[in-house]
């Protein structure tokens, strides 16, 4: 998978402005992101987003003398590890984007240098019609998919609700919780219902099938830091549990919806990459 995730990635952050900002990345042609192609014109701006000062979820910054990172290694509670292979360093220590130029250094607005690990749940259920039939598509002839989408209320893109994993978290406990918070509004609710919640999800998500471990191509790249993801699908075959669920955004979604899967689909960062493979993995329409 490794090789092929690398080849397919760097569309959205090598040109234009970054997000939340009006920094320009320094425009890179498809045939100069790879490090080992020379491009000595290349000059990007620096951007670290003010609001990572003092944030307990990011790092300091990289010359500070009480930070002492474990780079490619899992690094007490952090881990620094990359899906792709071992980063390097540049010559000021810090790590080089295992994919290759972005058109900005620094860390823009992600907390980690290096990997940002997320993790992404991929909610699905059959589309049915009023008689709950399964809809097939007239083309390919294959029933068709839906999958549980938010709005992002950073960009207003579409999106799986994914997230980022804490630090020490089990990434099993990062899709639950990023799905209750996201799509089911879980952080407004009282711990009464939470734990109505927890219990009625949890055998639900003690299952899933991995579709994708690797970079993401996420507008938030840079050259010293970037996400990575793991995302995993959980399928309600007959549609009567998460199936039947009430849907209410919630914390960083300002929408969410169960959504037809197409390859018409446009989503953030390279997210229809992972419904992709959900959909042939179930054998759904595409
Ligand atoms: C993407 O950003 C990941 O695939 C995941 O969906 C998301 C995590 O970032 P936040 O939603 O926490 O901003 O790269």
């Amino acid at each position: 998978m490794r090789g092929r995730v690398a080849k397919m990635i760097h569309q959205k952050c090598t040109r234009g402005l970054y997000p939340s900002s009006n920094v320009q990345r320094f425009e890179v042609p498809e045939d100069k992101v790879a490090w080992s192609v020379e491009f000595p014109e290349y000059e990007p701006v620096e951007f670290n987003s003010p609001v990572l000062k003092g944030k307990p979820w990011a790092d300091p910054e990289i010359d500070d003398p009480s930070f002492e990172p474990k780079w490619n290694s899992i690094d007490g509670k952090v881990n620094r590890e990359s899906y792709t292979k071992n980063y390097e360093l540049n010559d000021i220590g810090q790590p080089q984007n295992p994919i290759g130029r972005t058109g900005i250094v620094g860390r823009g607005l992600l907390g980690r240098w290096g990997p940002n690990h997320a993790a992404d749940p991929i909610v699905t259920r059959w589309k049915r019609n009023s008689t709950g039939a399964l809809e097939i598509d007239r083309k390919t002839e294959k029933p068709i998919l839906q999958f549980v989408a938010i709005e992002r209320r950073d960009s207003k893109n579409w999106a799986i609700p994914g997230g980022m994993v804490d630090p020490g978290e089990q990434v099993s406990e990062t899709l639950k919780r990023e799905f209750m918070e996201e799509a089911l509004n879980a952080l407004e609710k009282s711990a009464e219902e939470k734990e109505e919640m927890e219990v009625a999800l949890k055998k639900f998500f003690d299952r899933g099938d991995e579709v994708y471990r690797g970079y993401v191509d996420d507008s938030r790249n840079t050259d010293n830091a970037w996400m990575e993801t793991i995302a995993l699908n959980f399928h309600d075959e007959d549609g009567s549990t998460v199936g039947e669920i009430n849907l209410k955004a919630g914390d960083d979604a300002s929408n969410v919806r169960w959504m037809d899967v197409d390859k018409q689909l446009n989503l953030f960062a390279n997210h229809v990459d992972f419904i992709k493979q959900t959909a042939h993995k179930r054998n759904a329409h595409w």
